[in-house]
């Protein structure tokens, strides 16, 4: 191959501007980069709802480590460009391309030991979401750039004791009006979460499972006529159809 065509598919590579679920902080205690984390090992989105992969992304690192957590903690999960944060000086991507609006949800879900649980069949419920304000335009994904790639949100206090599996989701829209072109970013935390909650969840979903391609929240043209990513002034709601739960 040519070098300057090399050249030219890495340029390609590193200007997309996709992102990684790649830390936790627990009331604003880092927990290290990829610790606690099942996370991919690449920056590139889930396009297909129906995969394996729509769980807890492709499989890449998978940590030894739980994360000690009590309910009413202050969660913090960072996404990067890359692993590490920006790619290189002044990275224009990191956390992640300003074209990528969309909604943030958290989800969790109750398994016996949460390093080596299996990510299948298990029942997911909505902990948090931070979707679109139709009064100031900004979504989710707007918020978390203006915090430096930390998304944060309190443990709900009703969380009963145990394991869990924690899925904190990025879904970018910018091109969702063409048929599976949505982009999914997760990871998966590890989590151990004490205290004495009761709460047991009535509404819970699969994933594969919860989101259809079809759902009018991901094949959606979320530009107004202006051309502006304002879902034309309406409201928006992330796929999954379940409320967060509230305790
Ligand atoms: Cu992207």
């Amino acid at each position: 191959m040519k070098a300057s065509l090399i050249a030219a598919l890495a340029f390609a590579l590193s200007v997309q501007g996709h992102c990684i679920f790649q830390e936790v902080s627990v009331n604003g205690q880092k927990q290290g980069s990829l610790v606690g984390l099942r996370a991919p090992n690449d920056n590139n989105p889930v396009y297909d709802v129906t995969s394996q992969d729509i769980i807890c992304q492709k499989q890449g690192t998978i940590s030894n480590k739980v994360i000690n957590v009590s309910p009413g903690d202050e969660i913090g999960a960072y996404f990067g460009h890359v692993i590490g944060g920006a790619q290189f000086a002044n990275d224009p991507d990191n956390p992640i391309a300003r074209s990528h609006k969309g909604p943030i949800t958290a989800w969790l879900a109750k398994v016996d030991d949460a390093t080596s649980a299996s990510k299948t069949g298990l029942k997911w419920f909505k902990i948090w979401e931070d979707t679109f304000d139709t009064s100031t335009k900004q979504w989710g994904v707007d918020n978390m750039i203006a915090n430096q790639g930390w998304v944060k949100f309190d443990m709900p206090r009703c969380i009963a004791p145990g394991d869990y599996l924690m899925r904190v989701e990025i879904l970018a829209l910018h091109s969702a009006r063409l048929n599976m072109q949505a982009q999914f970013y997760m990871s998966c935390a590890q989590l151990r979460i004490g205290g004495s909650g009761t709460f047991s969840p009535t509404q819970t979903v699969s994933f594969p499972g919860a989101y259809q391609q079809s759902d009018p929240s991901i094949l959606i043209n979320i530009y107004g006529l202006a051309g502006q990513p304002d879902n034309g002034g309406k409201a928006y709601s992330a796929p999954g159809n379940v409320p967060v739960i509230q305790c």
